[in-house]
């Protein structure tokens, strides 16, 4: 809903009235949360390619208004360098955000416990599961992969290294693709877990499209390992376009990959005959 005139921006901040959804208690529909429930009031900050000057600073709220936030206030003008300006900005947005309309990715496979885990690969691969990460390209950040992989895990959560039933080989960070599907074919790798942190430029998705067209490359159709992607940035629902089978995003904890992992390779029969 957008506010017709300024009356509505500013009555927005009060309480609902009869007919109209409710500011205060939690339904279908939501704005953000400032000084008041339901004020809309949210602080958003962006750089503008233009040195710091009043010019500047009437360019950032114009910008500022079209996105939705009325009144908006400049809170934070910073020169970074000569040619450009960093702002913060805060102000009641004239949007409001409907929860039905939200889709959410649900997990398709049941969190599984540690021994669930070990004890399906056991009687269902009947040998180790073989794990080979890394990250690739030139993204040195390794703290994602190792959060999944090493053995301190995550969130209270053991990495996989942990569990007994799978083989990791972590092969750490700024790894090119030809060395990492040379290690995966090595190692007889069943999955291949990549980490991708930097999105400048869209390196996380060419470098994802990169290693998914070597792997294919280079093993005969049908035997490509698990390929599984993950990131604080990818978006969910581009499994296809990445030729990867699934990503994991920002908050993933390592025993949804390893539940993923039985799920993948070594489904129950009745999961693997849906
Ligand atoms: C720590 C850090 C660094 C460290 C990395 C140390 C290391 N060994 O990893 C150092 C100082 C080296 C560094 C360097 C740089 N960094 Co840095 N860094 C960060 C920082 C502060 C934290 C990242 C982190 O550790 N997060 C914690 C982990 C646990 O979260 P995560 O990576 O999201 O991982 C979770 C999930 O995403 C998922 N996951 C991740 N990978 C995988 C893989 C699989 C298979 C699965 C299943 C799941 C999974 O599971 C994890 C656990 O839940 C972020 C900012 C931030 N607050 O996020 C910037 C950030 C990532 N860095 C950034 C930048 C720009 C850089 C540099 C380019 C800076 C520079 N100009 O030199 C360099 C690049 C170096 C390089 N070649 O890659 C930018 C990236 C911007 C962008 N859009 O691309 C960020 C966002 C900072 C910013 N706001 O600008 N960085």
């Amino acid at each position: 809903m957008t506010p017709r005139n300024k009356d509505d921006a500013v009555r927005r901040r009060e309480p609902a009235v009869p007919g109209e959804p409710s500011l205060t208690e939690s339904g279908p529909l939501v704005r953000p949360y400032g000084d008041r429930t339901g004020d809309g009031m949210m602080q958003m900050s962006f750089t503008l390619p233009l040195p710091h000057d009043k010019r500047a600073e009437g360019a950032a709220l114009q910008l500022a208004r079209k996105m939705g936030l009325d009144p908006a206030i400049l809170v934070h003008a910073k020169a970074m360098g000569p040619h450009f300006t960093f702002f913060v900005v805060y102000g009641s947005v004239t949007h409001l955000v409907d929860l039905r309309d939200v889709a959410v990715v649900r997990r398709a496979y049941p969190l599984l416990s540690h021994k669930d885990v070990s004890s399906a690969v056991r009687r269902r691969l009947r040998r180790r599961m073989v794990v080979v990460g890394a990250c690739i390209g030139t993204d040195a950040h390794t703290v994602g992969i190792d959060a999944i992989l090493n053995i301190k895990g995550f969130s209270g959560e053991k990495g996989l290294e942990s569990y007994p039933e799978l083989r990791v080989v972590n092969l750490g960070a700024q790894v090119l693709v030809p060395d990492l599907v040379e290690r995966a074919r090595r190692e007889k790798a069943d999955a291949v877990l990549v980490s991708q942190v930097v999105t400048q430029r869209e390196a996380h998705i060419h470098n994802t499209k990169a290693m998914t067209a070597a792997f294919r490359e280079a093993y005969p159709a049908g035997k490509v390992p698990l390929l599984v992607v993950g990131g604080p940035r990818f978006e969910d629902g581009t499994e296809t376009e990445l030729g990867v089978d699934r990503i994991f995003g920002r908050g993933t904890t390592p025993d949804e990959v390893a539940s993923y992992l039985v799920h993948a390779i070594c489904p129950l029969p009745e999961e693997a005959s849906r």
